[in-house]
């Protein structure tokens, strides 16, 4: 039998709460895209929407907008009030992987066990499907938040994050460290920090900040996304090096054929799990100010440790 919720505190387990998440943001995601009932968007050309709705919907974890909602909740606000920022999130995650898997990126024809756009579509559809899908994602936060200095507040969150001194300057310096034999464990985290870590970090700031959460709160929030941001970047490089294939619906061992700094090749299988599992008690112990409303985001953290895709 599939438990769903704690017997102690009668609130929902992890995987009934991941699932009822995951569809929220499925169904305000399917009436957001173009084509969708809240984006009629008639002067979006069919094949861009198509790609569009393609990657948004091959099937992602949803990560990021589930620790939006979680934060909010966690803050005591309306997770509903969050779910616009919640998705600008994913479709934001959605444009980076379709730009990060072009030829002229890393060249990949496989994500989530599926084509990946431009194996789909065509390299000029994938680059505009992303474009799109980036814009897109400001519009949704501006419109669909509220109050206006709120909304404000988020879209700057979401740019910085997204932008040269968070994602992008990240993938900058991600692309430039290949093939150097210089890397150590501070080099490597300054562009994870960037690359992976910003969005997760922007993911929860904005749920909180939705929430009006106190700037403690607000404090121990950011902790906690930059320790997890790091610990899901382990399990995902440790996932290239011994993952399953057919689970991971990409090519394994890529990273480490190409050159690329990762944690197993920096400082080795072993230390990299210690470190991963130290993160993770690290982003426990920085949800303090948030006592038992931090209990969902903690399950999460110590379930990352365990992802297999
Ligand atoms: C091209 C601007 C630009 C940025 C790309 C995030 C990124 C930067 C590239 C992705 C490369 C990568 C595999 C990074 C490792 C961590 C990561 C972001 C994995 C993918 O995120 P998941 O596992 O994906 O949340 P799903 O498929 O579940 O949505």
């Amino acid at each position: 039998m599939i438990q769903t919720t704690s017997a102690a505190t009668g609130s929902p387990s992890l995987p009934s709460y991941l699932a009822d998440a995951r569809a929220r943001v499925d169904e305000a995601l399917n009436r957001y895209l173009p084509g969708g009932a809240e984006n009629p968007a008639p002067g979006c050309p069919a094949r861009l929407a198509e790609a569009m709705r393609y990657s948004v919907f091959a099937g992602g974890k949803r990560l990021r907008p589930i620790l939006t909602l979680m934060a909010a909740e966690a803050c005591r606000g309306d997770s509903d009030a969050a779910l616009p920022a919640a998705c600008a999130l994913e479709i934001v995650h959605t444009y980076s992987l379709i730009h990060d898997d072009l030829p002229c990126m890393d060249d990949d024809d496989l994500r989530r066990g599926v084509p990946t756009c431009h194996r789909a579509f065509d390299e000029a559809t994938a680059v505009l499907a992303g474009d799109g899908l980036l814009t897109l994602a400001f519009e949704i936060v501006a419109r669909r938040t509220a109050p206006a200095e709120v909304a404000l507040e988020c879209v700057s969150i979401l740019a910085e994050a997204a932008g040269p001194v968070g994602m992008v300057g990240g993938q900058a310096a991600d692309l430039a460290a290949e093939g150097r034999s210089d890397a150590t464990l501070e080099a490597l985290e300054a562009i994870h920090r960037r690359k992976t870590g910003a969005l997760l970090r922007a993911s929860l700031r904005m749920g909180a900040t939705i929430a009006r959460a106190r700037r403690e709160v607000l404090d121990g929030l950011d902790a906690y996304g930059g320790a997890i941001g790091l610990a899901f970047q382990i399990v995902d490089d440790l996932l290239d090096v011994e993952g399953d294939e057919a689970k991971l619906g990409k090519r394994a061992r890529k990273d480490s054929d190409r050159g690329k700094w990762t944690y197993p090749a920096v400082i080795g299988v072993d230390a990299s799990r210690r470190r991963a599992r130290r993160l993770a008690d690290d982003a426990v112990d920085a949800l303090a100010p948030l006592g038992e409303r931090g209990g969902m985001l903690a399950a999460l953290a110590r379930n990352l440790l365990e992802r297999d895709r």
